[in-house]
């Protein structure tokens, strides 16, 4: 798969058009905060639920999709955060999607599911009403990270910086001001999922330093099961990113207990 953003880009306004939207944007709520408080609360690691329709690896997951109505359902079901998947192509996403979660009045801050690549994205994903967005390691270089990472402290937002082995871990260690860290469990180029791999990945030193510098470590993809999260949680996770299992449920919120 490649990760193309060029339609998004193409038809992007300048910045300076945005410079109005920017300003009339709601306020960022505290992403990092909401999971830090709900795992202090439960001792149980903070959900993120995910709002996705379809996946490149599962195809549809839901029929009657209805975003706000799924982003209720999960906020009253004990969610701490939501994830929202704004990636048109390969999951059917969209800023659209986004913006109506924002605006239904959902307290659970949100983060914006979606490939960036370029900082723009983060302007809009600010714009459309996101507290938190992702950064790939494995699509973007460090400089990018750094850089990406600057632009969101000046916005409030947080950065969820993603990576799925060794070497992308090690990278991102190695950068100043790194709060979240994704360890997905899914490779994105196979699409093999495999929840060992975060146990893999937060053994040793690497585990060590995560916990010195009090970095919250999200658990993503494939997770199904109170045995799943306790498992990552026993393997060092604060936080868990869950979409799948929980948007095929009837009642998406009602899986959630369970
Ligand atoms: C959720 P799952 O297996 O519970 O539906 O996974 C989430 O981890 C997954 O959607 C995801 C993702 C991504 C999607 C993780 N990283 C990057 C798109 C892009």
């Amino acid at each position: 798969i490649v990760w193309n953003k060029d339609k998004e880009l193409r038809e992007r306004k300048p910045l300076y058009m945005l410079k109005k939207s920017l300003e009339n944007a709601p306020p960022t709520r505290d992403f990092v905060g909401a999971l830090r408080a709900s795992y202090a609360r439960t001792g149980l690691p903070a959900l993120i639920a995910e709002v996705k329709k379809a996946s490149p690896s599962r195809g549809v997951l839901r029929e009657n999709f209805n975003p706000v109505e799924i982003a209720q359902a999960y906020e009253k079901g004990g969610a701490a955060c939501l994830s929202v998947l704004t990636d048109e192509k390969y999951f059917q996403g969209s800023f659209e999607n986004l913006e109506a979660i924002r605006n239904a009045g959902i307290k659970c801050p949100l983060l914006c599911k979606e490939f960036v690549i370029d900082a723009w994205q983060i302007y809009y994903a600010r714009v459309k009403g996101a507290d938190a967005i992702l950064l790939i390691a494995a699509i973007l270089p460090d400089l990018d990270i750094k850089y990406m990472i600057k632009i969101c402290k000046m916005f409030g937002l947080a950065a969820l910086v993603e990576v799925h082995d060794e070497r992308e871990l090690d990278r991102v260690l190695g950068i100043d001001g790194i709060e979240l860290i994704g360890i997905n469990n899914r490779n994105l180029e196979t699409f093999e999922v495999d929840i060992s791999n975060i146990k893999k990945l937060l053994e040793g030193d690497r585990g060590e330093m995560i916990r010195q510098k009090d970095i919250i470590v999200v658990g993503e993809s494939g997770l199904f099961n109170p045995n799943d999260v306790s498992y990552v949680q026993e393997a060092g996770v604060r936080a868990v990113l869950v979409g799948e299992s929980l948007v095929k449920q009837n009642d998406p919120g009602q899986g959630i207990a369970s």
